[in-house]
């Protein structure tokens, strides 16, 4: 039984250690928690939303920059149309139920993706979140919908060949800053903490380019069962590897 002794305790650990600056979350077994209790996958989406509340509400205070969370990949279209049109609402019912307390911890809302590929009402919701939420200098909480790592940079490829057929770059002058001048990423760092839920040892696609030095944090706990003491002991675990390997 997890009490809030216990939970005081682990965040009283992890404040006195260095904060990853940029997590991101793998936000995976949502499905598999509503077949465990008989119920449709959309119950194991909408609890998977709390979750991120819970998340949310634990990373209050603490020096947490950035907050990437996979929301919908390229690949999640495969999935049944009343399930992706369920998914499709959970944006405006995510801004709609939360705008005043991310207003009230000064969030900044941002999305990476290909946006364009959404339906309008989604676009619209995540729009109006976006805007609200511009001149908010707390914690960046960025969604990635339809996204996908190979996809971002196969569009980065593309758009650096575009300007060398132009003449306007060099091929063997392009640098690193270069490409990631062309992903969603451009103004984000990279993330130093990668959190995967549901025991799957993968990447499956998320954010490839960026996670060559992430430390990466694998946890069988099922998305909506991630708790405050979750995220906690995940943080602990990266200070811990960082205290080990981190030093010069
Ligand atoms: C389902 C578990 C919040 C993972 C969490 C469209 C899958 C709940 C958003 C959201 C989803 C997206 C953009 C935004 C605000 C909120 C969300 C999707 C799925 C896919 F600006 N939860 N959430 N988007 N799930």
């Amino acid at each position: 039984m997890l009490n809030r002794w216990q939970l005081a305790r682990q965040l009283e650990t992890i404040r006195s250690g260095k904060m990853p600056h940029h997590i991101a979350i793998i936000m995976d077994g949502n499905g598999r928690w509503a077949k465990k209790r008989g119920l449709p996958r959309v119950a194991g989406h909408r609890q998977g939303m709390q979750a991120i509340k819970r998340c949310l509400a634990g990373l209050k205070g603490l020096d947490v920059k950035y907050l990437t969370l996979y929301a919908f990949s390229t690949e999640n279209w495969r999935r049944p149309k009343s399930e992706v049109d369920f998914l499709m609402n959970l944006p405006g019912q995510f801004i709609g139920q939360e705008l005043t307390t991310i207003m009230e911890n000064n969030i900044k809302l941002g999305v990476i993706g290909d946006v364009s590929g959404l339906p309008a009402h989604t676009r619209k919701a995540i729009a109006e979140g976006i805007e609200a939420t511009r001149h908010n200098t707390g914690l960046r909480l960025n969604f990635a919908l339809n996204y996908g790592g190979r996809e971002e940079i196969l569009q980065a490829v593309r758009a650096l060949c575009r300007r060398c057929q132009q003449g306007d770059l060099d091929p063997s002058a392009i640098t690193y800053s270069d490409i990631e001048s062309c992903l969603y990423t451009r103004d984000i760092p990279s993330p130093d903490l990668v959190i995967r839920t549901s025991g799957e040892i993968r990447i499956s696609n998320f954010l490839l380019w960026q996670i060559a030095y992430a430390e990466l944090y694998f946890t069988d706990t099922l998305w909506p069962d991630f708790s405050e003491m979750h995220l906690y002991k995940a943080i602990a675990q990266f200070q811990r590897r960082n205290r080990r390997f981190g030093g010069v």
